[in-house]
């Protein structure tokens, strides 16, 4: 046994247990997704949740999934960022007590990390309210487990796929010297955490489909497809008439990104690979399921990295063409040293319209220092390639990992502005180092983050820019993430001599440094109320400052190919509260 941070690692379990019988009891399990620190108004279907309620349901219990965050966000019509600080905590009062009077004899929460602070609230209001066993999943629940032992009483963690877990746990609930056996499931003995490593089984096969009609899908699937259409330029966007679902075909990823989190991601590499996948014949069985009996006719990849395995996701895409099904598919996962020609090809063929990649930096220095696994060059192969075949290509950028100064920016400026990439083709995140990461402990010896517990019930996406990693000042940082893309936009357009257009983007970029760099304290609506008298005037001088795509520079090209183009949407500043993925 190894002791850590008030966790006891017991022993792997080198072979099945001998299962003592369930208690045969039917329990009632209430499973909720957590609102999230920031509480932005995103909200993409519950999917771990639906997993784990088919799962406990095949087990012979009742389940409920009550999403948190969709119920507060429609109830706030989608307005929570306007709404005052009393008015945020009346709501999400009113939301605990909805959850305590409901009947449960069982309460399974999970989500991203960014839920810490609503979880531990809420969790610390049901036990004072209720006897009942709490179980935590998703990168909400083991990777932090010393605070959930610390500041809370919740009883039982996962730290992987929970399908068999949640069996387990029901089955044998109370018994303690059994469920201390079953991998990955942490059980609080005396306030401290108990342990076995996770077995992942390799193939996710044995995992059944989840049940779409547990959630009101249709409005999920509005929600996705408004997102999607802001991503995408005009003659890609979906139409009112496609219905569009996530799919997870393979989880985990064998690579160790220094920024990334996914379950198991063993950046000390003691560990084997996390990487499973489902095999071929599952998931055609499973979206044909998702056309008879929801209508699908889009998908959107929520894999960390779904082409890690080269041969078996050509096989997909050579199942997906013969099945001629007309789908539309849309992928965050790309890497640079996976990726091939024909692949992308072949991508086009089975209906791919859009894929992303992890390109992170135009830096050769820096993208070794992330443990990227691969070159700036595989970068400009593997945008080129998407391009020549015809999808639309989004580039996932990272700034302000350690080691970028002035020149690693300029490298990565460079390095854009060389392949013609559109403003609109790239999200920027800011460095942000989550529990799990290697990132995360660099910060913790770099002195940025000494309190746990304080930096993660603040931890939000990247645009919560908190940490400065970087060798310049963070003002720097910010900068060059705002200018970038007037920029890139100039660059796109003098490339086209558009000379109108480009004039206007330079305007912009004027007025965006003077209103940032000299009166950045003022907020924006308060200074152009006492400076600019003409309420049109004011519309269009902050539409250029906030660099609004569609007014400031025209509405989206109709585009496919990504050597320039238009989707209008993005976030203006930050530009990557959208992404959905690991930049891969
Ligand atoms: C959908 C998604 C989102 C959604 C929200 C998801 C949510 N739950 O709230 C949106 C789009 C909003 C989002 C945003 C962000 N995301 Co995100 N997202 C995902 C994505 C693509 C899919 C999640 C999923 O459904 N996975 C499939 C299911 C089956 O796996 P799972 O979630 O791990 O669930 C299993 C187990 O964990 C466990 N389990 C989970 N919950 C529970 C509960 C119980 C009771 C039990 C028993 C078991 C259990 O069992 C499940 C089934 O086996 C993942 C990548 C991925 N492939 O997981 C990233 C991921 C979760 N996101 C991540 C990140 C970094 C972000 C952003 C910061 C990105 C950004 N650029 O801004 C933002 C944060 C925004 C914010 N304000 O906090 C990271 C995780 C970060 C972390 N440590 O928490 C991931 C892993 C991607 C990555 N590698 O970078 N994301
Ligand atoms: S960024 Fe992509 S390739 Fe890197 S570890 Fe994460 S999922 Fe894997």
């Amino acid at each position: 046994m190894d002791h850590n941070n008030g966790l006891i690692t017991l022993a792997p379990r080198t072979s099945p247990s001998d299962a003592p019988k369930p208690n045969g009891k039917s329990l009632k399990l209430l499973l909720l997704n957590p609102t999230r620190a920031g509480f932005d108004s995103y909200c993409t279907a519950p999917l771990h949740l639906l997993y784990i309620a088919q799962a406990a349901r095949e087990a012979g219990h009742q389940v409920e999934v009550f999403d948190l965050h969709y119920t507060l966000n429609k109830r706030v019509h989608f307005n929570w960022g306007n709404l005052g600080k009393d008015e945020k905590v009346r709501i999400e009062n009113e939301l605990i007590e909805e959850v305590l009077n409901k009947d449960f004899d069982v309460l399974g929460i999970g989500s991203i990390v960014s839920s810490y602070a609503v979880a531990e609230r809420l969790v610390n209001r049901v036990k004072q309210a209720k006897q009942v066993p709490i179980v935590i999943g998703g990168a909400l629940g083991a990777t932090v487990h010393d605070l959930w032992a610390q500041h809370t009483e919740v009883d039982y963690l996962v730290e992987a796929d929970g399908e068999l877990i949640i069996k387990e746990l029901l089955n044998h609930l109370g018994d303690h010297s059994y469920l201390r056996t079953i991998p990955g499931l942490y059980v609080r003995e005396n306030g401290k955490f108990v342990v076995s490593r996770p077995e992942l089984p390799k193939s996710l096969d044995y995992i059944s489909f989840p049940n779409w009609d547990d959630i009101e899908y249709s409005a999920y699937m509005r929600i996705q497809r408004e997102w999607i259409a802001a991503t995408l330029p005009r003659g890609l966007k979906p139409t009112e008439s496609d219905n569009i679902l996530p799919i997870v075909a393979t989880r985990g990823c064998p690579y160790h990104c220094t920024f990334c989190f996914h379950q198991m991601n063993d950046w000390t590499q003691t560990l084997p690979s996390s990487y499973r996948k489902h095999s071929v014949d599952y998931l055609l069985k499973y979206i044909d399921h998702l056309r008879a009996r929801y209508g699908v006719t889009m998908l959107v990849t929520w894999d960390d990295l779904i082409m890690t395995d080269r041969k078996w996701f050509m096989d997909l895409l050579d199942a997906i063409i013969s099945q001629r099904w007309d789908l539309k598919i849309f992928t965050s996962g790309g890497k640079a040293n996976i990726v091939t020609r024909d692949m992308c090809f072949k991508m086009k063929q089975a209906g791919f319209i859009r894929i992303s990649y992890g390109i992170e930096t135009g830096s050769p220095k820096i993208i070794k220092s992330m443990k990227k696994g691969h070159t700036v060059q595989d970068n400009r192969n593997a945008i080129n390639w998407a391009r020549e075949a015809g999808l639309f290509v989004h580039c996932n950028m990272i700034a302000g990992m350690p080691g970028e100064n002035r020149e690693t920016l300029g490298e990565t400026k460079q390095f854009l502005k060389d392949l013609d990439v559109h403003a609109s083709n790239i999200s920027f995140a800011y460095a942000t180092a989550y529990p799990g990461t290697e990132l995360f402990e660099i910060g913790q010896k770099m002195g940025l983050i000494k309190d746990v517990r304080e930096y993660v019930l603040n931890v939000k996406g990247v645009g919560d820019y908190r940490d400065n990693f970087s060798e310049i000042s963070r003002e720097e940082i910010h900068d060059f993430v705002r200018t970038i893309r007037y920029e890139l936009q100039m660059n796109w357009l003098k490339n086209r001599k558009l000379y109108g257009r480009y004039l206007k983007v330079w305007l912009a970029l004027r007025l965006s440094n003077f209103y940032y760099r000299r009166i950045w304290n003022t907020p924006l609506d308060q200074f152009l109320k006492a400076y600019v008298l003409t309420p049109k005037v004011r519309v269009l001088i902050r539409s250029l400052i906030l660099q609004d795509h569609e007014t400031s520079v025209g509405k989206a090209e109709t585009f496919v190919g990504g050597s320039g183009g238009s989707a209008s949407g993005d976030n203006p500043i930050v530009g990557d509260e959208s992404k959905v993925s690991a930049s891969c």
